[in-house]
């Protein structure tokens, strides 16, 4: 069993489809292992994206990803890092996969109702930066 870090980011969250989403999440057989909503600040979302922060797009990620609420997760599952990237869909929605999150919930690009980790080293920073270890289930 792997585990990873997913957020259902505000645009989701703001259109109801939270829900939705987790639904998908246990239909697609991951297990939830800790969940929590949160408001990000500027600075916690600039410190989980610092990977990111010499692209031109940073400021308008920074911007959106602090617009609203989101629900923060931990998921579990054979092969769940790969397999979350896979039920996501690519990162632009335009380009996602029929019947993929990305796809059936995204809007754009930037607006693309969740985030999952893509690599064991970045599943490991990520769960951490959310979670501790009292919070998995
Ligand atoms: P992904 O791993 O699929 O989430 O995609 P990236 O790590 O490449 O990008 C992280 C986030 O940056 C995306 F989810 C959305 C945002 N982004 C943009 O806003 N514009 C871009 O051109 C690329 C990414």
């Amino acid at each position: 069993m792997e585990r990873t870090f997913a957020i259902i980011k505000p645009d989701a969250v703001a259109n109801g489809r939270a829900g939705a989403i987790l639904a998908e999440i246990e239909k697609a057989g991951f297990r939830i292992c800790a969940m929590r909503m949160a408001r990000l600040g500027r600075h916690q979302a600039e410190g989980f994206y610092a990977v990111h922060k010499e692209r031109p797009f940073f400021n308008g990620l920074i911007d959106f990803m602090t617009e609203g609420p989101v629900v923060l997760l931990a998921l579990e599952a054979d092969d769940a890092i790969k397999k979350w990237r896979e039920t996501m869909g690519a990162t632009n929605p335009e380009k996602a996969a029929d019947g993929t999150i990305r796809k059936r919930f995204g809007t754009n690009i930037e607006r693309n109702a969740t985030h999952g980790s893509d690599a064991p080293e970045t599943a490991a920073f990520e769960l951490a930066y959310f979670f501790t270890g009292y919070d998995l289930m």
